[in-house]
């Protein structure tokens, strides 16, 4: 599904972030140490290959809500940002700190003018965030910052299931344009 506002298409795809060719930049909901993990940052780790845990070293740590980018390596983009979701329950307030990812990653992609960036579900796997909450923080600030970004021309959201697939869309659909 696909939506067009202020001359920024949104949509939302079922598929892997690792997957994503026609992407200019891929988000990866790391760790704090942007070490593999499971999950986004492991695919992501074992898809770009050695050199750019190499590169996130000097990064780290990171806090919830920020973003950092690097190189893309062996991943079929030109770069990856580094986005430290909260953990549901402990990093508080949550809702402020996840909808700083999408903020600081949309801010981060803008400045190395990017024009097409994919985000995963931030939160919503290892960091217990419940979907449905999640989704919402994310359309409602992407919506936020479409008006201001002159550079990010798409942005995608790739969720893993069917079933997350469906909620977004339906958050989506809600929109008019
Ligand atoms: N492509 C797209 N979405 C995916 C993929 C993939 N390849 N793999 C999982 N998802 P998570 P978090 C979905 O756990 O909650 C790691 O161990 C998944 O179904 O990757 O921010 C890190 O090292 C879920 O909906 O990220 C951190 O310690 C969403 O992506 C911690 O997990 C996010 O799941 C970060 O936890």
């Amino acid at each position: 599904m696909l939506k067009e506002i202020s001359g920024v298409i949104l949509e939302c795809v079922q598929g892997d972030i690792v997957a994503q060719d026609d992407m200019d930049a891929v988000v990866n909901a790391a760790n704090a140490q942007l070490a593999p993990g499971g999950g986004v940052a492991g695919a992501i780790h074992r898809a770009a290959g050695p050199e750019l845990e190499k590169e996130c070293k000097p990064l780290a740590p990171i806090k919830p809500g920020e973003a950092v980018i690097t190189g893309a390596y062996n991943l079929p983009n030109q770069y990856v940002i580094h986005c430290l979701g909260p953990v549901y329950g402990k990093d508080k307030p949550a809702h402020e700190l996840l909808a700083k990812c999408y903020q600081n990653s949309l801010k981060v992609a803008e400045d190395n003018k990017i024009s097409s960036i994919a985000f995963p579900a931030i939160s919503t796997g290892a960091f217990g965030y419940p979907l449905e909450e999640a989704v919402e923080i994310a359309i409602d600030t992407a919506i936020k910052m479409v008006k201001n970004l002159q550079n990010v021309k798409r942005i995608r959201f790739v969720l893993r299931s069917e079933h997350d697939l469906s909620v977004f869309e339906k958050n989506l659909a809600r929109l008019s344009g």
